[in-house]
């Protein structure tokens, strides 16, 4: 049974985020997922040192935490893995795949965890049990039947820890292939590609520190009361001291508005809560490229008045004339700029964006942070290069409370780029292998997400291997992704718990359980710690407390180190001598990679050590040597333009977006709490005006039509009209209800991000 409320109902939320409603779902979550008593006290542990890093998100902890970090969603992630339910071999005989696979995404989850090795068996269309051993010779067996090493794709979702990730790219190269699909490539991948070329690294220049050192926040894109909440403590602070925050967000969200914290024994008492953002801005979807580059467009025209009237300059321009590069072409392009165009294509008025640019002007120290708003669209790159530049502009980045943010999602995502999952590694990466472990590695770039569900689909790759995730569901175009892994020979899954993806298999197929971060991870008796990085690239420890789900599951590095022995022997290293003991990993790790010396005696200090980010000190590792300003034209000739000739008004573009009672695939519950949606998620908020121009009621039903334009038909059934403040011409929907609507070809420029936050859509009454 789904976990409906009584009825399903809308109730605009009047409360601040956090506070009781935020404390009581956690009660909630640990009774619905039966956690024994013991394990309560995980939550408590959570976020400290000595204890784990949670699996929730990777916004970063302080230091010295003396209290618990309390938090809404890490605590229903913790739940979700420590949870008493178990999907054992019973689960799988009682059930043919085909019949598992009519039971919701929700239902699939609450079996639990899983607790053994298990293989499918085509005649009786039944998963069964397999022993460790079997399992990987079935896999080694696999990949050497392959024509190349080419025609097998490792995906990765976020939560592999930095031992298992290096050691799994490590088999991967070594084995001869870079086709690394992995979650980034439909997350931060238009940050991962498009701030190297400007700032020299694809990751955040700042610190917590530097949070407590600014005084204006710009917010770009992001949710954080639902999906960074640790971060709104964080904001709290920072609107308590009086740092001015801007939330740039199509819609407003209720973090951002306000916050009850439930750390705070008096706001919880007196019911009170803290302002958040004391501006919004409210782009159209894709505009904020555009509404950027006119904040930038501004900030010139100041500064030019500045300059003819002799007052001080408004741009850095010691730091432009020291360590930038390409500033006269970037100022050239803003002066040339159309304020007609940026208006248009942003959808914020010029007046708006005026005094946007005097927030930025007036902040001294102004850090800027952006989530998922930013990335999913055609032009994220571009959107995230003209942030740095307007950054670069007043010499925001390298400076004590100054700087980039980008905020990661899953809790390891960015150290698993860190260890080298990337399809497109770089040649001083794939040498410093070659040196440390006496192999050649392929050199071939590897295939992406998208690339690979093409591949798949064309039989140029056969064996589909995931290390977690859940790649059925989080990629786009579910049809053709579907197919793509039922055209497999063989597909893999390392997972915790049931999802679909271990359900839409290839003709072999094998689910491998796994520990989680929770649990205790004993090699040859001894607890293991695995270490992880956060999104400001700190790196420390995280040792598991819980017992394991069941006593045959395997940690992944250990999984990772038996097929490699499988399939490749004790070459290029003794896999197993590895994965025995996590410090030899570390080692490695601190002999191929820079930045790592001394790896685990760094580790070993509570709250770890933080990663070098050359940017932070002014040490610009891109093409020129210096920050780089790049020209970023506003592309008026766009698929969803093309849409909007052909539709009119009628056209609508969709963002597909996390609710509040979910992690990614994963379903917790029903609820939008801070959204006003109860008991159900097939909702579609479209503003008032946009229903009354399409004669359509809130509460109507309506089918979600793909008018991509390539002559597939895409498209999503039934879903429930809510009037909802959003801009016009805009409309919202959870994913991953909506993914059979986003097209493979619809990429980000540049990233090839699937476009999650921009597609164009018709609402159809349903019949
Ligand atoms: N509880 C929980 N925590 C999570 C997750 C989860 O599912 N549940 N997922 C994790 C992962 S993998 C990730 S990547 C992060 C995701 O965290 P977010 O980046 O917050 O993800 P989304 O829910 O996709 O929300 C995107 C936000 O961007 C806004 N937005 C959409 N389009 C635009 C636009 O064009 N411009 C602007 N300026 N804003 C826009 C939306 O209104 C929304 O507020 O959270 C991580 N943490
Ligand atoms: N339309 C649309 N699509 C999107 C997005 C969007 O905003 N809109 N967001 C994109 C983003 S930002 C991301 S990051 C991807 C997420 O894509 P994925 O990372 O592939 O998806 P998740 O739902 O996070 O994966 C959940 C599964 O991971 C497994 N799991 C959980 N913990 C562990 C563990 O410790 N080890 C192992 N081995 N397995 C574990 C469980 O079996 C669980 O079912 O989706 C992307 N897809
Ligand atoms: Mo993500």
């Amino acid at each position: 049974m789904p976990p409906t409320e009584p009825t399903p109902k809308i109730a605009p939320y009047t409360h601040a985020a956090g506070g009781w409603g935020a404390l009581r779902q956690v009660a909630v979550s640990l009774v619905k997922e039966q956690v024994p008593g013991a394990k309560y006290r995980t939550l408590f542990r959570q976020n400290q040192p000595e204890g784990f890093d949670c699996p929730g998100c990777a916004w970063p902890d302080r230091v010295h935490t003396s209290t618990f970090e309390f938090c809404e969603n890490g605590a229903k992630a913790v739940a979700a893995e420590a949870t008493g339910k178990r999907a054992t071999p019973a689960l799988f005989a009682a059930h043919s795949v085909t019949q598992l696979l009519a039971q919701s995404d929700y239902e699939l989850e609450e079996h639990g965890r899983l607790t053994e090795p298990m293989v499918y068996d085509a005649a009786t269309d039944t998963y069964r049990p397999i022993g460790w051993e079997a399992a990987y010779a079935l896999v080694a067996q696999h990949l050497q039947a392959l024509p190349s090493p080419d025609a097998a794709a490792f995906y990765t979702s976020g939560r592999a820890s930095n031992e298992a990730s290096f050691l799994y790219q490590l088999f991967v190269r070594a084995y001869g292939t870079n086709n690394f699909p992995d979650c980034s490539n439909m997350c931060h991948e238009s940050t991962s590609r498009g701030l190297p070329v400007t700032v020299g690294v694809g990751k955040a220049t700042v610190t917590l520190d530097d949070l407590q050192h600014c005084d204006t926040l710009l917010l770009f894109g992001q949710n954080p009361a639902t999906n960074h909440p640790r971060m709104l403590g964080e904001l709290r602070e920072c609107a308590k001291r009086g740092v001015t925050i801007v939330a740039i967000n199509p819609l407003r969200e209720r973090g951002l508005e306000r916050f009850t914290s439930p750390q705070s024994p008096t706001e919880m008492l007196t019911m009170g809560s803290t302002d958040i953002a004391s501006v919004f801005v409210r782009p159209r979807l894709g505009g904020d490229q555009a509404l950027i580059k006119g904040v930038a467009k501004r900030v010139m025209e100041r500064d030019d008045a500045a300059r003819e009237q002799g007052a001080e300059r408004i741009l850095d321009t010691a730091f432009i004339a020291s360590d930038c590069a390409g500033f006269d072409a970037f100022a050239a392009d803003l002066r040339a700029e159309s304020w007609e165009v940026l208006e248009q294509a942003s959808g914020v008025t010029r007046e708006e964006i005026a005094h946007l640019a005097e927030i930025y002007i007036r902040g001294r120290a102004v850090v800027c942070t952006w989530g998922m708003g930013l990335t999913q669209h055609k032009n994220s790159v571009a959107s995230v290069q003209t942030l740095s530049n307007l950054m670069m502009m007043r010499g925001n980045i390298g400076r004590r409370g100054a700087g980039l943010l980008p905020v990661r999602g899953h809790s390891n995502v960015q150290g698993n780029r860190t260890m080298g999952i990337e399809n497109l590694p770089s040649q001083a990466f794939l040498d410093r292998l070659e040196r440390t472990f006496g192999f050649h590695p392929p050199q071939a770039p590897g295939l992406d997400v998208v690339q690979t569900i093409e591949a798949m689909r064309d039989g140029r790759v056969k064996v589909f291997f995931g290390l977690g995730g859940n790649f059925a569901m989080a990629s786009p175009d579910s049809a053709v992704t579907w197919e793509a892994l039922r055209a497999c020979d063989l597909t893999v899954h390392v997972a915790t718990k049931l999802n679909r993806s271990h359900l839409i298999h290839g003709r072999d197929a094998l689910i491998l359980p796994t520990l989680g971060r929770t649990e205790i991870d004993l090699q040859g008796g001894v607890a293991q710690g695995v270490t992880v990085e956060d999104s400001v690239c700190m790196v420390h420890l995280s040792y598991g407390i819980n017992a394991p789900a069941s006593e045959q599951l395997r940690s992944e590095t250990a999984i990772v180190a038996g097929i490699a022995q499988a399939t490749l022997g004790s070459h290029p290293v003794d896999w197993q001598w590895l994965a025995a003991d996590y410090a030899r990993i570390r080692d490695a790790i601190a002999q191929a990679l820079p930045g790592f010396a001394d790896f685990n005696a760094r580790v070993a200090v509570p709250g770890g050590f933080h990663l070098d980010t050359p940017a932070r000190e002014r040490r610009w590792s891109t093409a020129s040597g210096k920050a780089q300003f790049v020209v970023s034209p506003i592309e008026t000739d766009t698929p969803i333009a093309r849409a909007r000739v052909l539709h009119g008004e009628r056209l609508m573009v969709l963002m597909t977006m996390r609710s509040h009672d979910q992690y990614n695939t994963t379903i917790y519950g029903l609820n939008d709490r801070y959204r006003g949606v109860f008991g159900q998620r097939r909702v579609v908020f479209v503003h008032a005006e946009d229903l009354r121009m399409l004669g359509l009621d809130a509460g109507e039903w309506v089918d979600l039509v793909g008018v991509w334009g390539d002559g597939v038909e895409r498209r999503a059934d039934r879903f429930l009209l809510v009037a909802y403040d959003i801009p016009r011409g805009c409309i919202a929907a959870y994913y991953p209800e909506t993914n059979p609507l986003v097209p493979l070809g619809s990429r980000a420029d540049g990233s090839g991000t699937p476009t999650s936050k921009s597609i164009p859509v018709l609402l159809r009454r349903s019949a």
